[in-house]
């Protein structure tokens, strides 16, 4: 089987220090986290950044600082900027973390809108989708399709039709925030994806660990991190990143799966490094 690829989602926009201190805000905090999920064996880290105080935030000046440092001290790792950003952001603020320079070599393209708790809801407007597909074909910037549900596929595949992805696709079936984490659930999705895509699996909450090891038997890879989860197991938070990345190495290696590392993991998404 293909070696597996981990990535580490080590700060997200949502989690903040009164649900785990460990969660990063400044710079030195988010490089600790890069370097603690790298180390332990993560090839990709999707990021997020902060101001200092925690306020998420998609300035461009931000990224670029926060990526340099997290290539002085992982110089090979796969940097995936989330253009995702936060709740309530405008589409143009999004956009900001794929102007940095180098341009990225990969980025989330989020396929779809969709309830994120209470009031909050996470909008991916047809023509946003479209504009940001269209505008990282033109930077050369690999798009992870990330889908919340079943649908997402849907939508992504139109795009494609359009014209507007490169192939081979690489979805990440985030499970757990708008559609239920079962084993089943992730079965339905790897199956409605066309063949030779790749696909990530992120399960969230509980569901993180039972997705990993899912994805590592069906030849998928694994995404963990403080985003999607802040356990290492019931009741006990995970210290850093780079535990919950360990975890995953553990499972891999139990279940026989070597771990990619980014040259690999380079290799399998089909990026190529700028
Ligand atoms: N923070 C969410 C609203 C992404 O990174 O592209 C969006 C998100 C997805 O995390
Ligand atoms: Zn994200």
């Amino acid at each position: 089987m293909e070696k597996l690829i981990i990535a580490a989602a080590i700060c997200g926009a949502e989690v903040t220090k009164e649900h785990n201190p460990a969660v990063p805000y400044t710079k030195e905090e988010i490089v600790r986290e890069a370097k603690s999920a790298y180390d332990a064996g993560a090839s990709v880290i999707h990021l997020h950044v902060r101001q200092d105080d925690g306020t998420p935030t998609q300035s461009k000046d931000r990224f670029q600082e926060i990526v340099d440092a997290i290539y002085k001290v992982c110089p090979d790792v796969i940097i995936q900027p989330s253009t995702g950003g936060a709740v309530g952001m405008s589409d143009l603020e999004r956009l900001q973390s794929t102007e940095i320079v180098p341009t990225p070599e990969f980025a989330t393209l989020d396929c779809g809108t969709l309830n994120f708790g209470g009031d909050e809801i996470f909008i991916n407007t047809d023509n946003t989708i479209k504009n940001f597909a269209k505008l990282m074909k033109e930077r050369g910037i690999k798009p992870e399709l990330e889908v919340f549900d079943k649908g997402m596929i849907d939508i992504a595949l139109k795009i494609d039709k359009k014209g507007l992805l490169e192939h081979p696709l690489h979805f990440d079936f985030v499970l757990g925030v708008q559609m239920t984490a079962t084993i089943r659930d992730l079965v339905f999705m790897v199956g409605s994806i066309p063949p030779g895509c790749t696909w990530t699996a992120a399960g969230i909450g509980r569901a993180e660990f039972e997705l990993a090891a899912a994805a590592i038997i069906m030849g998928g890879h694994v995404r963990v991190g403080f985003e999607d989860n802040l356990y290492i197991e019931k009741g006990v938070l995970a210290k850093s990143n780079g535990e919950l990345v360990e975890k995953v190495v553990k499972l891999a290696k139990l279940l026989g799966r070597e771990i990619a590392n980014p040259t690999e993991a380079r290799e399998i998404l089909s990026l190529a490094k700028k």
